[in-house]
């Protein structure tokens, strides 16, 4: 029997084979979770579908996350072919580039906005469609975190503003939806080499400085993330809620 059997989970997050959420759909699958897969645009669906059947996935869905009717027709569908759901993996964030570079000071409205929308207000936003279908089944919703939210991080900007938001809604969701069996947690992150990590300047010098100051002297990769977000999904964090668990190889704790 898989730590998932039988469980039911929606994958958000797919861009290609390095994406954080493709690592946590194999783990998934591998202890026998069924899932359904969501891609934000055609580009991407031409990336996630081969992922997704490859792994015997019948269910590939269009859902971007600024669009309430996107949402609302993804969860008729999936909830058409399952009658519930078990999981949901939030593994989404977005901002202008111009917004990650350059001085936090002149972010802009509609950048903010922007950010905060895709990045922090979609897990409301999903976990509004979801707790409907996912109550009373000891359900479970992850999303994907930075420590960027904590302290400043160069050129992290208004992600760093939006991922605080996301951490303030894994807190309010969870204590809105303890009461139907759903718990709602995050994983921070340290630094990973995937298509949002694209052309940010000065990523290897994070990357070398984290295998250094580190406990554990390494990077952390998205497999490591993976085995945490199974954890989280599975009854074996049944205790755990409104959580933020960092996957970082401890850096986080240091101080100097
Ligand atoms: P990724 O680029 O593979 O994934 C980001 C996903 O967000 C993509 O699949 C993209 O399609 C999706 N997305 C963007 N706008 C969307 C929209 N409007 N609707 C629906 N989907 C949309 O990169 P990743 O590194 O796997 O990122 C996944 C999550 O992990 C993000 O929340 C990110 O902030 C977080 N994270 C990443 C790192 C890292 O270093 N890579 C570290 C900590 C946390
Ligand atoms: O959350 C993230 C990535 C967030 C992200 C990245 C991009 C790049 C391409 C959001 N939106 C975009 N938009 C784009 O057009 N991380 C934790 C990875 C990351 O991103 C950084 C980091 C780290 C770490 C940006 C600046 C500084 C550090």
């Amino acid at each position: 029997m898989g730590l998932v059997e039988g469980k039911k989970a929606i994958i958000f997050g797919v861009a290609n084979e390095k994406s954080i959420a493709w690592a946590i759909a194999q783990a998934l699958h591998k202890e026998g979770a069924k899932l359904a897969f969501t891609y934000a645009g055609e580009v991407l669906e031409s990336r996630v579908r081969p992922l997704a059947e490859g792994i015997g996935s019948q269910l590939i869905i269009p859902c971007d996350v600024t669009r309430d009717e996107d949402i609302d027709s993804l969860f008729d569908k999936v909830n058409g072919a399952w009658g519930g759901v078990d999981i949901l993996i939030h593994s989404i964030a977005f901002a202008k580039k111009e917004e990650l570079k350059g001085r936090f000071v002149d972010t802009s409205r509609e950048g903010f906005n922007l950010a905060m929308d895709i990045s922090a207000y979609s897990l409301i936003a999903l976990a509004k469609r979801a707790y409907p279908i996912m109550a009373g089944r000891k359900g479970s919703i992850v999303t994907m975190t930075y420590y960027g939210s904590e302290k400043v991080i160069p050129n992290y900007n208004v992600m760093g503003v939006a991922k605080a938001a996301l951490e303030a809604n894994v807190r309010y969701l969870s204590s809105d939806l303890g009461q139907d069996g759903i718990r709602v947690n995050a994983i921070s992150a340290g630094p990973i080499r995937t298509l949002s990590a694209m052309g940010i300047s000065g990523f290897r010098e994070m990357l070398n400085h984290v295998e250094t100051k580190s406990p554990l002297k390494r990077n952390v990769t998205a497999e490591d993330v993976a085995r945490t977000a199974l954890y989280l999904s599975s009854d074996l964090s049944s205790g755990i809620t409104g959580e933020i668990i960092y996957v970082d190889a401890g850096y986080n704790i240091i101080g100097m």
